[in-house]
């Protein structure tokens, strides 16, 4: 987490209304004193879970950072360090969330029924309600691009706009090859590895890696393997899809699908782009949100 060192009765105050709203929230750390940098990370109750997810800028447009899986860097908090810290605090204010059962919102252990992408866009749209934000954006990545599409096929009139890179409407077996393939957690490289073990530790790593292949292939038997085809007609927002040509893990016609069936949407290509492109070449995609969400 970003601190920024300011003068003290800016950080006074913000403590003071971190505790004036403890009814909703428990601040995990002190709102850091110049408020245009500072990062707030609390939790507050939601559908019958504590949320943890952090909260910056002072913006107007509320924006969502939904993370994936586990999710594969970390949490809300490692998977977007450079949107938390660079998207444009004057005109967003930026929440990134860790859904149940990831990085801080535990308990519960997290598991995947069937609806498990639903209950997550409701917790997503549930939290910032919560928050008081009348409106909001939403930025997912991965399984959190997943959510963010269901969250604004279910809830169109609380979704402004969205932008969702590494989402899979379905599951083909060329998908449940590539799931099989990072199941097992002792075969993933040291370098990726090492940051969700610090966070979760080997065990929980472990268990919950195997729970998500097992969980995400019972798509796979679902017809056309839909996990949200049927929902992408319904989406009203404006979205842009990105989408990086050497993405290991989501082949093309996944960001193809998606395009053809959100009506209006926009597909932009990242030549160089694998899976983690917002975090690999995060300037250019900052940008490219922030143009798109302004
Ligand atoms: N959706 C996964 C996530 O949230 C990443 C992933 C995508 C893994 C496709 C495998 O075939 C795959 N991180």
């Amino acid at each position: 987490m970003m601190m920024a060192l300011g003068n003290r009765s800016a950080r006074r105050l913000g403590f003071l209304l971190s505790t004036l709203k403890s009814e909703i929230y428990v601040p995990l750390a002190r709102p850091a004193a110049a408020f245009g940098t500072s990062v707030t990370s609390a939790k507050v109750a939601v559908n019958g879970v504590h949320l943890h997810y952090q909260q910056t800028g002072e913006g107007d447009h509320a924006v969502l950072l939904l993370p994936g899986m586990l999710g594969l860097e970390g949490s809300g908090e490692t998977d977007f360090g450079p949107q938390i810290k660079n998207l444009n605090k004057k005109l967003f204010t930026v929440v990134a969330w860790d859904p149940r059962g990831y990085g801080q919102s535990r308990p519960p252990d997290r598991d995947y029924p069937l609806d498990f992408f639903e209950r997550d866009a409701k917790d997503a749209v549930d939290l910032m309600k919560t928050l008081k934000f009348k409106k909001v954006s939403l930025l997912g990545w991965s399984d959190g691009g997943i959510t963010a599409l269901i969250a604004a096929a279910k809830y169109p009139s609380y979704i402004h706009k969205m932008v969702i890179w590494g989402a899979n409407a379905y599951v083909t077996e060329e998908d449940e090859m590539i799931y099989q393939g990072i199941r097992d957690v002792s075969k993933w490289s040291e370098k990726s590895r090492k940051p969700l073990e610090t966070l979760y530790g080997y065990d929980y790593l472990a268990k919950t890696c195997e729970k998500w292949v097992d969980g995400i292939k019972q798509f796979k038997h679902l017809p056309d393997g839909n996990i949200c085809r049927h929902l992408l007609p319904l989406i009203q927002c404006p979205t842009l899809i990105v989408h990086g040509e050497k993405d290991p893990l989501v082949p093309r016609f996944h960001p193809d699908f998606i395009h053809k069936h959100v009506k209006g949407s926009r597909l932009h290509l990242m030549p160089e782009g694998k899976h983690n492109l917002h975090l690999r070449f995060a300037n250019e995609f900052n940008k490219l949100a922030e143009d798109f969400l302004q």
